[in-house]
């Protein structure tokens, strides 16, 4: 390895084991990453590199936002780490308090934790606790679909449905999967599919084996990101939501890509029209400064825990983070939100997806795209595999737009973008016109 591109001694290079990574290849030959400002990085060579997908799906209003640095700063100033278990601090009820008003009313008390897979495990034991509480001690059975994504805990890759992301961890917590709403005759559909909302049906053959009395919860992704961007077809959720009213089934909606904007709208559950119970939220809420999630209940699902004879100082729910409301998250995110709003990033979202739409779909006739999909600014297309390489591709093409300057996403066979809000027009035309011609080169 050259020393001098990386920076690094061979030691400090092996000594890192990367997440999400082939380690072997990266480590052959690394594309490093030493600054970032607005929607740009720098990389180990100097050169400039769009930035495709925000972050991992986090930085919305691109990087370096000194309101957001400044409010960190400011915060590690007085009180850089204060325990939240029986003691608290202000940051941390002024953002429980901040983030309600970005959700769908009554779904207004928050959990904090420290990333979306801490999210997910936490609103899954919320979602039992619940039950218990109200002395159904046998609602306990986890549902979530196929393509789902909800991070990498265990709780988290059970109700999850991307298979490689399993495979190697044996038993996980009892589960079913709903089939995913991906249907061939929807492809290349800009924005939602017509088709597929009977697909939510798959919830009342999993009622008919298990009886509602065994099953806790539902959760989905309104719109599943992780997967390759999936949008949900037209009256799919709604028809969930009324299967879980009509057996008693608490509805979660992931919305750790789909929150703070990146739908054109507060939420998921705001664009597609259909209130879930519970909201789990991360990434954007701090625009990617801090590490930080949050899951967001209904109120009766709060009152639930705290209606209890158990004696006050009692534990309502044990269960909590160490960095739960950490101080400069909670700084971090005070700033984020108030950006969101004072920028009218939202409606900035608005005004450009329609350009993203176009223009995505202008690559419906490159090499070896079977199927485009968007919605606000997530986009996913499907490339043809390899013969029994699935996964070679998409990796391709990415490597590809790397050495041209375009940092986008590659996962299963899709390439995934998620461009930041304050991207201009010119910029989504001239990333894909680049991702037009890699897939040729790829092809
Ligand atoms: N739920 C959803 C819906 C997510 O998208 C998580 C949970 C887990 O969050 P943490 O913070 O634990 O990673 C996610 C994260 C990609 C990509 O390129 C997506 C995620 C993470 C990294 C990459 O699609 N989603
Ligand atoms: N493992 C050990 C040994 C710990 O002491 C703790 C926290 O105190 C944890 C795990 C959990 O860490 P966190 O709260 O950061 O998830």
């Amino acid at each position: 390895m050259d020393e001098s591109k990386t920076g690094l001694t061979q030691a400090q290079l092996d000594a890192y084991w990367m997440p999400f990574t082939g380690n072997r290849q990266f480590k052959s030959d690394p594309r490093m990453i030493t600054s970032a400002d607005g929607c740009y990085y720098t990389d180990g060579d100097g050169r400039k590199i769009f930035d495709g997908l925000s972050g991992l799906w986090t930085c919305g209003f691109g990087h370096n936002i000194k309101a957001i640095n400044q409010a960190i700063a400011k915060q590690s100033e007085t009180l850089d780490f204060s325990p939240t278990f029986q003691f608290g601090h202000k940051g941390a009820f002024e953002l429980a308090e901040r983030i309600t008003q970005f959700m769908p009313a009554g779904i207004d008390r928050v959990f904090f934790c420290g990333s979306g897979s801490e999210a997910a495990d936490t609103a899954l034991k919320i979602a039992r606790g619940y039950w218990r509480a109200k002395g159904q001690a046998s609602k306990t059975r986890l549902i979530g679909r196929a393509k789902g994504y909800h991070g990498v805990n265990f709780g988290g890759i059970s109700v999850g449905g991307i298979g490689g992301n399993r495979a190697s961890f044996g038993e996980g917590i009892a589960s079913d999967h709903l089939r995913h709403t991906w249907l061939a005759e929807n492809a290349f559909t800009p924005g939602l599919p017509d088709k597929g909302a009977e697909r939510a049906d798959d919830l009342l053959d999993l009622i008919a084996l298990h009886d509602a009395s065994n099953i806790a919860a539902v959760i989905v992704e309104p719109l599943a990101g992780s997967a390759g961007v999936f949008p949900p077809p037209v009256g799919y959720l709604k028809r969930l939501r009324e299967i879980c009213d009509q057996h008693d089934i608490l509805l979660i909606f992931d919305e750790v890509i789909t929150a703070f904007g990146r739908m054109g709208a507060n939420t998921g559950s705001e664009a597609f029209g259909v209130t879930p119970d519970i909201i789990n939220v991360a990434k954007q809420l701090t625009n990617g400064a801090m590490p930080m999630g949050a899951v967001v209940v209904k109120r009766a699902i709060y009152d639930c825990f705290m209606d209890t004879k158990a004696p006050e100082y009692a534990l309502e729910v044990p269960h909590g983070y160490t960095y739960s409301a950490h101080p400069l998250a909670c700084a971090a995110g005070l700033a984020a939100l108030q950006i969101l709003e004072d920028e009218s990033m939202i409606e900035r979202v608005q005004a450009i997806a329609p350009v993203f739409e176009k223009s995505i779909h202008e690559l419906g006739n490159a090499p070896r795209v079977v199927d485009i999909r968007n919605y606000g600014l997530a986009g996913g297309l499907t490339l043809a595999p390899y013969e029994g390489e699935p996964l070679r591709r998409p990796f391709e093409v990415a490597m590809s737009m790397w050495k041209k300057g375009f940092y986008v996403r590659y996962g299963g066979d899709t390439i995934q973008l998620g461009l930041p809000f304050v991207v201009k027009e010119q910029e989504v035309t001239t990333l894909m016109s680049a991702l037009g011609d890699s897939l040729s080169e790829c092809a």
